[in-house]
């Protein structure tokens, strides 16, 4: 029986793998194709349906509740068990870029602390492209230089007897993760590796790296290798596409954080509490529980998009306010606006605790780096709450029963929101024009003392929806396509090219020439501009703006640079240029 499940998943993956080349993480979730014309109720209740695939699956490809995927949860939760058990020497390394890399942070400190605050030794550690300055702000030319990677993970691992390494790339694509898992395949005596993604293997990138000699494919097949010697894991569930094409710190990033913090709440449990029974089943339904119970109240955090969307539409911006791990969720949801939708990086912003004393992040303090990197509500006090204006939003994290008070937010005249997950008197919930009370369920009794991670996840889906819907309704989104994203990236520029490719209906090759053209404001690319590698193209693009939306709408019209330009100028709404854009090359073809 189990040969011939085995041959007909084959015959089905095959016949997959015949008609489809791009990886599902990049590909459009039919669900909201019409979400850039949604209600903000709306925009909440396709997020619902597209999460939904995080635990439903997806076109019958092996997804959550898979036996193999809760198989080799079960085996990640021994092994890092024995090494909790028995820690010296050992480490377990979460590394990744951008919403990967801040999650492999999150459930490293996470962790950590558990193990502190009961006298034990922490052995986690997180690995993030750019260091910590990526923690707020999106650093993204690392995650394209595996050496750096390997360099990272190689000091990180200095004396260390034997290390669980977990590389996390939804896409299976990040060059900065290759080098790592290369690195770890080349010392399996020390390191176990495991890749973290949401593609099938043989969708894994095969496009060359630079200054490197291997595509992402070629290490996986060596890992596959590996994996069938019993010497790594390839963790790489199907979540389907995500809500906003290519958007991965939605449904992937949601995924990757229940599957780490399966993988550690089963190993912790095991290793310190053995009477107490655990399943990885059990674990992925507490947070289905919590998916259902956020989305009851979808008409709620409906009305939150709505607000959220007025501000950012009347210029003003969203403020998060985290008193305790729940600034994590925040502080991650706005560092992702810049790359996904071309925000500015005072358009959504992060503030948590006491800063770096509560984040106790590696490098320590960085608020020498400039505003972005003040983070402390002390800091929002003093930085923006006196200058908050009536377009401004601001949204309130809250666990405790009771609220530290925020001087002068109930005098100042910005939008108040508060969500909260414990009942608070009425005294309190005064302050705010509007408050969110999510009650989660607490299931099993073993469950309560991982409440927060519950808390956490809850609070991403709902901050989630509060930028993605208030960008859609901002005009930022095309059909379900980020059109303004920043070309900060490979993985990005290739993005930039399909969506030119796709919407303007011409040949890569085409789309490629006018992104290069729109990257260096030219009609006539020089032979250097031709030939430069497509790091240089980045390096150009990266500190500009609306580089993809001229691009698109030079191919669309067929029209120079300056034309589409001018036009972006003058329709600053991006959905409205392109619709005009479009709807005049049909004039012009009947
Ligand atoms: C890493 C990442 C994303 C980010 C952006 C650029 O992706 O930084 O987190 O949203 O799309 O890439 P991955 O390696 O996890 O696929």
């Amino acid at each position: 029986l189990q040969l011939i499940t085995r041959i007909s998943h084959s015959v089905e993956t095959n016949d997959y793998e015949m008609s489809h080349t791009q990886p599902i993480t990049e590909a459009n979730n039919t669900i909201t194709t019409d979400i850039d014309v949604a209600t903000a109720e709306g925009i909440v209740t396709l997020l619902r349906k597209c999460d939904a695939e995080i635990f439903d699956g997806w076109e019958g490809h092996k997804g959550l509740f898979h036996k193999e995927t809760m198989d080799k949860l079960s085996k990640l939760a021994i092994l890092a068990r024995d090494m909790l058990q028995n820690p010296s020497g050992y480490s377990i390394v979460l590394s990744g870029c951008g919403t990967s890399g801040r999650l492999a942070f999150i459930t490293a400190r996470s962790f950590n602390e558990r193990l502190k605050n009961s006298g034990k030794e922490p052995i986690y550690d997180y690995l993030i492209a750019g260091g910590d300055k990526a923690l707020f702000t999106s650093q993204e030319a690392p995650e394209d230089d595996p050496h750096i990677g390997i360099k990272m993970l190689r000091e990180s691992c200095e004396g260390k007897k034997k290390v669980l390494y977990i590389g996390i790339t939804c896409g299976l694509s990040a060059p900065f993760v290759a080098g790592q898992l290369d690195f770890c395949l080349q010392h399996l005596d020390k390191f176990t590796p495991v890749l973290l993604g949401f593609n099938p293997t043989y969708l894994a990138r095969n496009l060359p790296i630079e200054k490197w000699n291997k595509t992402f494919l070629q290490v996986v097949k060596e890992l596959e290798a590996a994996e069938h010697a019993g010497k790594g894991f390839i963790l790489n569930p199907v979540v389907g596409p995500e809500p906003i094409t290519g958007s991965s710190r939605m449904k992937s990033g949601s995924a990757t954080k229940i599957l780490l913090e399966t993988i550690f709440t089963a190993a912790h449990s095991s290793a310190f509490n053995p009477e107490v029974p655990w399943d990885i089943e059990t674990l992925f339904r507490s947070y289905q529980a919590v998916y259902n119970t956020v989305y009851s109240h979808t008409e709620s955090v409906g009305k939150l998009v709505a607000i959220a969307g007025d501000s950012l539409q009347n210029g003003g911006s969203i403020y998060y306010i985290g008193y305790d791990t729940l600034g994590l969720m925040g502080m991650t949801d706005a560092s992702e606006c810049p790359p996904t939708y071309g925000a500015t990086l005072d358009d959504v912003r992060g503030f948590i605790a006491s800063g770096y004393n509560f984040l106790r992040n590696k490098e320590g303090d960085l608020s020498s780096n400039g505003k972005y990197f003040r983070i402390s509500i002390n800091d929002f006090e003093k930085d923006i709450l006196p200058s908050l204006k009536d377009r401004d939003l601001v949204i309130c994290l809250n666990t405790a029963k009771s609220l530290p008070s925020l001087a002068g937010l109930k005098e100042s005249r910005c939008k108040r929101v508060m969500l909260t997950f414990t009942e608070l008197p009425d005294e309190q919930l005064s302050k705010f024009d509007f408050v969110i009370s999510l009650c989660l369920p607490i299931g099993d009794a073993t469950l309560e003392p991982w409440q927060q991670l519950h808390r956490e996840i809850a609070t991403k889906w709902v901050l989630n929806a509060v930028t993605t819907g208030a960008h859609v309704l901002k005009g930022k989104v095309f059909q379900n396509i980020m059109v303004d994203l920043k070309v900060s990236n490979n993985k990005l520029f290739h993005r930039a090219v399909g969506i030119i490719e796709g919407l303007g209906k011409t040949s890569k090759e085409h789309a490629r020439m006018f992104l290069l053209r729109s990257i260096y404001h030219t009609e006539h690319l020089t032979p250097d501009q031709l030939e430069a590698p497509i790091a240089q193209h980045i390096k150009v693009a990266s500190s500009q703006n609306k580089i993809v939306p001229v691009a698109l709408v030079a191919a669309i019209l067929n029209s120079s640079i300056e034309n589409a330009s001018l036009l972006l100028d003058s329709k600053p709404v991006i959905r409205v240029a392109i619709l005009q854009a479009l709807h005049s090359q049909e004039t012009d073809l009947s």
